[in-house]
């Protein structure tokens, strides 16, 4: 299939000796993203597609696509595309069948899952699949829809090549269809990085984190420790998806349903992250980064020279004065879990990894510490719930504006947002042994605008104090918003932050995070009768506790006292 797709231009031959069974595709010039305006979730009644989803009635969906699916294939050669989620012997494992008229998109499922034998034998043995129907059709955005259709299993996506558009097992499968099911069957699907750090004792602490897209889930899923940390180790399982099951010992255990990466390639070096660099020399599939003169590969953020001139992502001569990107911003790779250098021994385990911690975060340059810690689960949904990102001036050309993102699951949650802040409720009474709930900033800045937390493989430091948390270990502060990391319990060796910083960066501002509860608790009431009380009643004792502290006019480092310790 890669032979043919040589042949048809699908993919583009790279340098086999340097980047050895690497391609490169270009995708049209309209297709280089997810488009959520075109995402549909197809349920009998609108409501139980919620406020946060676009929503069409099944059959006006049927009739609407199928009048551009009639004859889109035409000519083409249609690829069936049986595709396991999950390890083949595994009981959470679910199988669906793609068909596409995209070798690209054939290709790539044939390295984002487990194609052939083992999704036959799963559909064999458990009678059911999700269907999926692709075509790129024509490729023109007035004919792209993608469409969810819960109750029949099924995803209708036309229009699109790109990757969360039409590699229907990720966002589509694993994450829109399967959430509602997991909430009828009592397990969870979520937008979730799976990891573990390993301490020098050799204990492994798993852990599972939500961050809205682009905020460097990949990069945190392999990091690798810095000098400073020997000892210290983080061993992947997954960077995007991750489905949760409760298991005969009342903990939690996560299982990564996917087999491969899909990641953003500008920003990825040998600083940001060493072992994609290492995992991406060879059996990837780039997707409209700049092809070099000499059949290799360059990016924007790639941490080396760019070359002289080269072909970008257009296909179109380039040079650094061009004034252009080489790379497209969302340039992405395609690679097999296999060649993760920090793969985790677990990472097929039928049974999942055991989590002990959850983290959240976002983006938010002024308002959250680098690390707090929810006061119990239904607090943790809470923070999950309130969980937003600020824009850069790269996404929208808008800096700091706020985008709610609860759990990340704001375009894959594929029911009423409302009704799966009560399933996160529900869970919580299920799981006996329940994860901690976290909540990080990577993102902080200073009064200059400059960050304060080096961020990448220095967030190893966080992480060791999360891990020692669940230990019941890790000394901390009470404060309103959860309990931060008390002095020295981080540990800053080697770091050159000055003590200030390391105050500010912990620090919270109670009038800052008033305004804050009242933003969040604006958006909640969207979610009208669905939205679990227990939710606003957290948002109530938040504000309780705010109002005690807010102290007007002090630096953020000094705005509150601590009320106790553990
Ligand atoms: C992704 C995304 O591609 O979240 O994983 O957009
Ligand atoms: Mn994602």
């Amino acid at each position: 299939m890669t032979r043919q797709a040589l042949k048809t231009g699908d993919l583009i031959e790279l340098d086999q000796r340097v980047l050895p069974g690497c391609h490169l595709h270009r995708s049209a010039l309209n297709d280089v993203a997810r488009t959520e305006d075109l995402t549909f979730i197809c349920t009998p009644k609108r409501e139980d597609a919620g406020p946060t989803n676009n929503w069409m009635a099944p059959a006006d969906a049927y009739a609407r696509l199928g009048a551009i699916f009639d004859g889109s294939m035409r000519g083409r050669t249609m690829y069936v595309v049986p595709h396991l989620m999950g390890p083949a012997d595994s009981p959470h494992s679910r199988a669906g069948i793609e068909l596409t008229d995209s070798l690209y998109v054939a290709l790539s499922m044939g390295i984002m899952t487990r194609v052939g034998r083992p999704a036959l034998d799963r559909i064999d043995a458990a009678g059911d699949f999700v269907r999926g129907l692709h075509s790129k059709a024509d490729l023109n955005p007035s004919r792209r829809f993608i469409c969810h259709f819960p109750e029949e299993q099924t995803i209708w996506s036309v229009g699109s090549g790109y990757g969360g558009n039409a590699l229907l097992s990720k966002k589509c499968f694993a994450l829109r269809l399967a959430g509602p099911v997991g909430r009828r069957e009592g397990w969870m699907a979520e937008h979730m990085l799976i990891m573990g750090l390993e301490d020098p004792d050799g204990r492994v602490t798993y852990m599972a984190a939500a961050f809205p897209s682009a905020c460097g889930k990949t990069n945190l899923a392999m990091l690798e420790p810095p000098m400073s940390q020997m000892g210290f180790r983080v061993w992947t399982i997954g960077d995007d998806i991750a489905w949760l099951h409760v298991g005969d010992d009342g903990r939690l255990w996560a299982l990564n349903p996917e087999a491969g990466f899909f990641g953003v390639v500008p920003g990825t070096s040998q600083a940001t992250n060493p072992n994609a660099m290492r995992m991406i020399g060879r059996d990837t599939i780039f997707t409209n980064v700049l092809e070099t003169p000499e059949h290799t590969v360059w990016w924007e953020g790639m941490g080396v020279e760019p070359p002289s001139r080269g072909l970008d992502w257009r296909s179109q001569e380039w040079n650094p004065g061009s004034g252009s990107k080489g790379a497209h911003p969302n340039s992405r790779f395609t690679a097999p879990t296999r060649n993760c250098p920090t793969i985790s021994p677990e990472w097929q385990n039928p049974r999942g990894v055991p989590i002990s911690a959850i983290l959240f975060g976002g983006r938010r340059a002024r308002l959250a510490p680098l690390v707090y810690e929810a006061f119990g689960w239904a607090h943790g949904v809470y923070i999950g719930a309130a969980m937003a990102s600020e824009t850069t001036a790269a996404a929208t050309g808008q800096v700091g504006v706020v985008r709610r993102d609860p759990m990340a699951m704001l375009p894959f949650c594929g029911y009423n947002m409302g009704d799966y802040f009560a399933h996160w409720l529900e869970m919580g009474r299920r799981i006996r042994v329940k994860p901690r709930i976290f909540n990080v900033n990577w993102f902080r800045v200073n009064a200059q605008g400059e960050y304060m937390w080096p961020g990448y493989g220095e967030n190893i430091r966080v992480l060791r104090w999360i891990a020692e948390r669940c230990r019941g270990k890790g000394q901390a502060v009470e404060t309103p918003v959860g309990f931060v990391p008390a002095e020295g319990s981080i540990d800053f060796d080697a770091l050159d932050i000055p003590a200030e910083t390391r105050q500010e960066l912990l620090g919270i501002d109670p009038a800052a995070w008033l305004d804050e509860a009242e933003a969040v608790e604006v958006f909640l009431r969207t979610f009208d009768d669905c939205l679990p009380t227990a939710v606003l009643a957290e948002s109530e004792k938040l504000r309780r506790r705010l109002a005690r502290q807010s102290a007007p006019a002090l630096p953020a480092s000094q705005a509150w006292q601590p009320t106790s310790t553990r």
